[in-house]
């Protein structure tokens, strides 16, 4: 085989793995921090909450998934007439170059319905999908706070 085979062939390969990486961007969400609130064993109510670190340009968290909860709400903490209560939001917007924080008192996640008791440190896993059509498996840990 000619010396020009060889170079097309690995110049071809260069390019191939170039695309690969471009698509694997995975680290484009940074998720940090993600905790779900222990609960008592009979109660049916909790939150998870975390930091989204958004590299890339804007997008909107679409749902989060897991087999654990049988509804899950995106809920947001608005004061009206000196009160505090929770509104449902359809998505949440995630700016570009941003540290969007989901927490207590502020935007959230709300779990509904646990299939089981939790406990702390228990590890449950989410799936978080995102408006550019991709997803990404989180786990967060049960802690009392
Ligand atoms: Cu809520």
């Amino acid at each position: 085989m000619s010396i020009r085979y060889y170079s097309s062939l690995i110049i071809g390969t260069f390019f191939f793995i170039s695309i690969c990486v471009a698509y694997a961007d995975k680290d484009k969400i940074e998720v940090k921090n993600a905790w779900v609130r222990s609960i008592p064993s009979q109660a049916v109510v909790t939150a998870l909450y975390m930091d989204l670190h958004n590299k890339g340009e804007a997008i909107e968290l679409l749902s989060v998934e897991s087999d654990f909860f049988s509804e899950i709400q995106f809920h947001q903490m608005k004061k009206e007439d000196g009160m505090m209560s929770m509104q449902q939001l359809s998505t949440i917007n995630l700016p570009s170059k941003q540290m969007t924080k989901l927490i207590p008192g502020g935007t959230h996640i709300m779990l509904f319905s646990p299939k089981d008791a939790l406990s702390v440190d228990q590890k449950i896993s989410f799936e978080l999908v995102f408006s550019d059509e991709t997803s990404q498996f989180i786990e967060a840990s049960v802690k009392k706070q």
